[in-house]
């Protein structure tokens, strides 16, 4: 058991933002770029396990986990011993200068875990938007082709190439062009607004036409897919789909990237969320958010040759894979191969999903329940149709603010409520939060 050192319990004490976090927020206004954006202006003070405790003592429960980084919990014990007996000993070097071992012990850990039968190779950057743009890269210099694929509602990041990546030009890429060139959209698998009755493999020959006509294999360095779908709604594609896209890119020499950045490391309870169709074949894999309890650390993953094939110096960067960080991993990595946490993930979604599938009798409201492990939506449509529904997604996560219930959303429509909370969450605090979600689903619908 979890030893918290923060009363695992929501605790509202002042309006929603306190008085403390309107004077921060007033301060931040005139010192942070109106660019960057706030979902829910509490300035946070402190956290442990899956609560969040603000400047003026308001405690959240935290479905958000900081968009899935502190899956193994805020605050973990294992992190703190890890990151303050490293930062006293070394904090840098620059790997490509004078290399150490943390940086090795977090490849090896990522090659063994991450799946497919054959030898790896690893290499660490900063962030999810730059492993996906080394992934890239990867692909491009050993398949020396030019294009990459990639899925509508899918989001890899915030970079010049990965803006050309997203679905969504709005927010991430208006006004911020020219973007990168050779990147092309293909349908998704979206069983939820697929005809009816589609399968995966039908879905796949769509998206296979377009990569055929739209493309073409010889021009196409790589396939990138979230085999979950994270800022896109947690759209999990229909069996047989990923199988299908595999079989028809191995046979056209064309490389698989799964963005496993939202995805992966323990969050859906296996280590991968790749891992679910056993015909689905990545080559490469891109790695973030999860794998450091919250420190600064991103992976690409691989086969060998395709790792290999980038020559010395061409693949690097000043802070990627630095020592606090990569300590901070190989805590975090061992923890879960140590048993417990893959559990974990499976026993919030035993947990969650009756309930939300509850809500979605109950609520006409309720369209679409999807998701894997600790991974899980709620779509809204209007009542009786299909048609999105943002509004009553809006009023539900401003009432769960207001109550100390930390929710996101996600979907090209905002019509989403995600929920990925750290693995260590209780069963009370889960089922608490979705009472709090419940009334007002009342209230509002
Ligand atoms: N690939 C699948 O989910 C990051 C974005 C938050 P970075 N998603 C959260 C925001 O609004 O900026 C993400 C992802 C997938 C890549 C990324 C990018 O990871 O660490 O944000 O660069």
């Amino acid at each position: 058991m979890t030893e918290f050192t923060i009363a695992q319990e929501r605790k509202v004490v002042t309006s929603i933002p306190g008085p403390k976090s309107k004077e921060l927020h007033e301060r931040r206004r005139k010192a942070v770029s109106n660019g960057v954006g706030a979902a829910l202006p509490v300035y946070i003070e402190k956290a442990n396990g899956a609560i969040l405790v603000d400047v003026d003592g308001n405690q959240f429960i935290d479905l958000g986990s900081g968009i899935g980084v502190v899956s193994i919990g805020h605050t973990n014990q294992g992190v703190i011993d890890a990151v303050s007996h490293q930062v006293a000993q070394l904090t840098h070097t620059l790997f490509t200068v004078t290399p150490y071992e943390q940086y090795v012990e977090v490849c090896e850990l990522l090659n063994k875990h991450t799946p497919g039968n054959f030898e790896k190779r690893s290499a660490l950057f900063n962030s999810g938007s730059e492993a996906v743009e080394n992934a890239v890269k990867f692909a491009r210099k050993f398949t020396r082709k030019p294009a990459i694929a990639v899925f509508d509602h899918g989001y890899h990041g915030r970079t010049n190439l990965t803006m050309a990546m997203n679905f969504k030009a709005a927010p991430y890429a208006n006004g911020f062009g020219p973007l990168a060139s050779s990147v092309y959209h293909v349908p998704m698998s979206y069983p939820f607004r697929d005809p009816e009755g589609m399968t995966g493999e039908q879905a796949a020959e769509r998206a296979i036409v377009y990569m055929e006509k739209h493309i073409g294999a010889e021009d196409l360095a790589a396939i990138v897919i979230e085999p979950v779908q994270g800022e896109g709604g947690f759209i999990t594609p229909a069996p047989g789909f990923l199988t299908a896209i595999t079989k028809w890119a191995k046979a056209n020499g064309v490389l698989i990237v799964a963005d496993e950045v939202q995805a992966g490391v323990a969050r859906t309870g296996q280590w991968f969320a790749s891992e679910f169709e056993a015909g689905f074949e990545p080559d490469l894999f891109t790695i973030a958010k999860g794998i450091a309890g919250g420190m600064v650390i991103s992976a690409v993953t691989g086969r060998a040759d395709i790792m290999d094939a980038a020559h010395p110096g061409g693949i690097g960067g000043t802070f990627g894979g630095n020592p606090v960080s990569a300590a901070a991993a190989v805590s975090v990595l061992k923890q879960i191969e140590a048993g417990g946490v893959l559990e974990a993930a499976q026993r919030i979604e035993a947990t969650l999903m009756p309930r939300l599938l509850e809500l979605k009798a109950k609520y006409p409201v309720v369209g679409d329940v999807r998701g894997r492990g600790a991974m899980i939506a709620i779509e809204f449509v209007e009542a009786g149709s299909k048609k999105p529904n943002k509004e009553i997604t809006d009023k539900l996560i401003a009432h769960c603010h207001q109550n100390g219930v930390l929710v996101l959303n996600a979907g090209i429509h905002y019509n989403t409520l995600r929920f990925l909370p750290p693995l260590v969450i209780t069963d009370e605090l889960l089922n608490d939060a979705i009472d709090v979600l419940e009334a007002g689903i009342k209230a509002h619908s």
